[in-house]
């Protein structure tokens, strides 16, 4: 009953489900988040701190933080993992030089106690620009196969248009009514 109930309140959007976005700095976390809530493109400058901002997916509520990526506030990430049932990381493909840094942060984020049950939605952003990674190719970087016991997904997308966000919230909000 107690299981029904939760799932009903997801269905019907009586909870807020917490989502934290992380990434490197400059990938483009905070256009993805004002897309999610506009759909427009936002001129941006670097998170200090972080953003929160209130997402609804057909009447599924996401409370999503948008947490700094510059490498001194990193630290701090641990400290809004409490209670997040997603992990939205958001790639720059076109940074092949950070790509390895982005791994072993996530890795080392996902070992956290407090992340155990989260699932991990993978954006391979800037897909508009030449030379950009493929979601495979990221995928593969990134070493998500080796993700076995939580859910995961890698999206290609363009914050700038939007393209793949849509995708993206489709199975954030599968993610959440499933559980
Ligand atoms: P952050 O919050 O992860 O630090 P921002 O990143 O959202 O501030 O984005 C960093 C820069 O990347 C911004 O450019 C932003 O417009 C750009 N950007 C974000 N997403 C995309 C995308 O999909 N394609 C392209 N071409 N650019 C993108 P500026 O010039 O303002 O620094």
């Amino acid at each position: 009953m107690g299981l029904l109930l939760t799932k009903l309140m997801a269905v019907f959007g009586d909870k807020d489900h917490k989502v934290i976005i992380v990434g490197l700095d400059n990938a483009g976390k905070t256009t993805i988040l004002y897309q999610f809530l506009t759909k427009e493109t936002v001129q941006t400058s670097p998170t200090i701190g972080s953003n929160v901002e209130e997402i609804s997916v057909r009447k599924t509520r996401f409370l999503v933080w948008d947490i700094g990526g510059q490498e001194s506030l990193r630290a701090t990430w641990n400290s809004y993992f409490c209670n997040t049932e997603i992990v939205i990381l958001v790639v720059d493909s076109t940074d092949r030089e950070r790509l390895n840094v982005t791994k072993e942060e996530l890795h080392c984020m996902l070992a956290h106690e407090d992340l155990h049950e989260a699932a991990v939605l993978v954006l391979a952003n800037k897909q508009d620009m030449k030379g950009s990674m493929t979601a495979a190719e990221i995928s593969r970087s990134l070493t998500l196969g080796a993700i076995t016991a939580r859910p995961w997904h890698v999206q290609a997308c363009c914050a700038l248009t939007g393209e793949g966000l849509p995708a993206s919230l489709d199975w954030m909000r599968s993610r959440v009514v499933a559980n």
